[in-house]
């Protein structure tokens, strides 16, 4: 699989951190440097030291990394501690009245929520969760628009050693169903609805629709009240967040939990079948996240603004939102809905209005608002931001230059991070203060991150730019610990090559000549659709679930702004539709893919044929289609292929 990148536009442009932006740092550069050499020269001594310096333990660990279980890793195992507790309690002395959240939702509303208000709230949800039986270990499903109340459920759960499952809104009934079901979650915490977008989601609907007939584990659904809509509260089922806090203390005892303790799982696609349910411990995860933000987005938490945009429906709304601001005692804002309500000018005018310092969003969002013009940024004072970054996919160099002009005013350092929902905290990505950026690159790996890239039989490739499989050689304390209820998976996904040697990323990537790796996509069928992580066979086995289709392929698009689109090849039942009858069933399928999983999902593009290009043993060639896809000329020898007569008839010249 080795290639050379002969067509890869070689970037150059190094742009190093301001003498200023390094001034103000919290750690010198020469501090960083000390950082890299220790992780190299005492790989277990290193953590050791960042875990007792950085986490309030409720009973100290003696063990550092514990390799009998391996590849299940676990890390500081004979330790407690208690998230929650590390995110807020341990600020109340320095931090009570300084605000941890500024809310704004997509309507305007806003609010300020300090360090003790914060407190107590969690509390007080974390003491009803209590009161209705939840117990340490027991899944809680989240099903909440972008709201601080989000928040405050997760941290309620990890305050009593729950875990949660986050669902993200955007997703369907269906999706949720799935989910809820193979966690055996007993609650799910809901609202009415959010905004998003210029409209309402009803979330309550699908909750109902999701729970109907089905004898699934939930006992309890709580709701909160925020569009107002008019839903259906069952009776002695659902209760009314407002209700179920009602008379509870504004004190909650923390509860220690072992430092393995899954604080949460949290589903992902992968190349087959059902999404699967990354599991992240407690210590380790919550040490990924304090360490990266400190290390990337180098926050002061006197000083900075720190607005991530991510949804916490996602890996990053829970690291870089829910956990890791917190946990550095940082002021964060929270914003609701999307980048283009009213105008493409809304993100800027939150920068302007709260003061934003650190600013944290996706590719596909910087693409999008890009786009829509310079006159945007242009209206609105910018000139607290002092460092952006992003996350997701590879931003390409048009974008970062934008990126870096207009909205950083070329003083900023833009921190390329990536990571993955099984990683936990960002992997590799720059440390502003040594590591010069280079538009598209993600620069070097993390101090303690063992990231290299090796050929086929797990041998490292050191010829620059040759590509390769990604891979962590060393475990790392914020990595995935399982596929919930299912070590099976979790050991043929992520190690199933090289004895078991590597953790596998299911990245391709390349390094330059000055070490900076440059992601170049996934390996498996794994598509990413504006910066969102859709399998391919997920959207499959939804197009075949429907009545009309017998079969189909779905590969993805370059999409300009989506980074990557959606494209089915369908084949049905009957006869190939044609005309209006097409039109009709393109729309229909759509829709019913949007049903199954949720919008994100959706075809961009549905071609029907009578078949698909398959080898001699049956395998479709998703090369081929994307080729088709892209309508570029076929120059690969197709007449090895089962059925080659096909293949024109897909580029639609039969
Ligand atoms: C955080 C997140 C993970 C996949 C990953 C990559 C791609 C993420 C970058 C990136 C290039 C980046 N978690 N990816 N970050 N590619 N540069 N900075 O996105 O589990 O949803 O997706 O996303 O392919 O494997 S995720």
């Amino acid at each position: 699989m080795s290639q050379n990148i002969e067509s890869t536009l070689v970037e150059n442009r190094r742009f190093p951190a301001s003498e200023s932006f390094i001034h103000n740092a919290q750690h010198s550069p020469e501090q960083i440097q000390a950082l890299y050499e220790q992780a190299e020269n005492d790989y277990e001594g290193f953590w050791k030291e960042q875990a007792e310096a950085k986490i309030d333990w409720s009973k100290p660990f003696s063990s550092v990394l514990s390799t009998e279980r391996a590849p299940h890793f676990e890390w500081f195992n004979d330790g407690e501690v208690n998230v929650s507790y590390n995110c807020i309690d341990r600020h109340l002395e320095e931090r009570a009245h300084q605000t941890a959240i500024i809310f704004e939702g997509e309507r305007g509303d806003t609010r300020h929520i300090t360090y003790k208000e914060l407190h107590d709230e969690v509390c007080r949800f974390a003491n009803a969760l209590k009161v209705n039986g939840i117990q340490k270990g027991d899944r809680v499903v989240i099903y909440m628009p972008m709201i601080a109340h989000a928040v405050v459920a997760m941290q309620a759960c990890a305050r009593i050693g729950a875990t949660h499952s986050v669902v993200f809104g955007g997703f369907s009934a269906e999706a949720l169903r799935d989910r809820v079901a193979d966690a055996g979650a007993k609650m799910i915490i809901t609202a009415d609805g959010g905004f998003r977008g210029g409209k309402t989601v009803r979330l309550k609907d699908a909750v109902d629709a999701a729970l109907e007939g089905n004898p699934l584990s939930v006992e309890k659904v709580v709701v909160l009240k925020r569009t107002g809509d008019d839903i259906e509260m069952k009776e002695g089922r659902d209760v009314w967040w407002d209700e179920f806090e009602a008379g509870m203390s504004n004190y909650c005892d923390p509860v220690p939990v072992e430092a393995e303790h899954p604080l949460f799982i949290l589903y992902t696609s992968g190349s087959t079948g059902k999404p699967k349910g990354v599991q992240h411990s407690s210590a380790g995860y919550l040490l990924g996240a304090i360490t990266t933000m400190q290390w990337v987005f180098d926050v002061n938490p006197n000083k900075d603004v720190y607005w991530c945009t991510a949804d916490v429906g996602w890996i990053t709304g829970h690291t870089y939102v829910a956990y890791g601001p917190l946990a550095v005692g940082a002021t964060q804002v929270i914003y609701e809905g999307v980048p283009m309500v009213p105008d493409a000018g809304r993100f800027w005018k939150v920068c302007e209005d709260h003061k934003v310092t650190t600013f944290y969003t996706a590719p596909t969002a910087i693409r999008a608002l890009m786009k829509a013009g310079e006159q945007f940024p242009d209206q609105y004072d910018l000139s607290a931001l002092r460092l952006l970054g992003t996350v997701g996919e590879p931003i390409n160099p048009e974008a970062w230059m934008w990126y870096y002009e207009k909205i950083g005013a070329s003083k900023c350092p833009i921190v390329d991070t990536w990571w993955q929902t099984e990683t936990g905290a960002n992997m590799i990505a720059p440390v502003p203060q040594t590591t010069d950026c280079k538009p598209g690159s993600c620069t070097r790996p993390l101090p303690g991150i063992d990231a290299i890239i090796v050929d086929e039989e797990g041998n490292e490739i050191t010829t620059p730019n040759q590509g390769g499989y990604l891979v962590i050689r060393k475990p790392w304390p914020s990595m995935i610990r399982t596929v919930w209820n299912d070590d099976e998976r979790f050991q043929n996904t992520y190690y199933p090559m090289f004895d078991g040697k590597y953790y596998l990323a299911g990245d391709n990537a390349r390094k330059d000549e000055d070490g900076y790796f440059w992601i170049m996509g996934r390996t498996d069928d794994v598509l990413n659709v504006s910066g969102h992580r859709l399998g391919t066979m997920e959207i499959e086995s939804a197009l075949v679930a429907h009545e009309a289709v017998a079969e189909a392929a779905v590969v993805g698009m370059p999409h300009e702004v989506k980074g990557e689109a959606v494209l089915a090849f369908v084949i049905c039942k009957g006869d190939r539709p044609e005309g209006e009858a097409a039109d009709a069933l393109v729309k229909e399928l759509r829709e019913w893919v949007s049903q199954q999983i949720g919008p994100i999902a959706k075809p961009d593009q549905i071609r029907f044929a009578d078949n698909l290009p398959k080898t001699r043993s049956g395998k479709i060639m998703r090369r081929l289609l994307r080729s088709i896809g892209k309508g570029e000329e076929i120059t690969s020898d197709i007449s090895t292929l089962e059925n080659p007569a096909i293949v024109a008839q897909l580029q639609g010249k039969a």
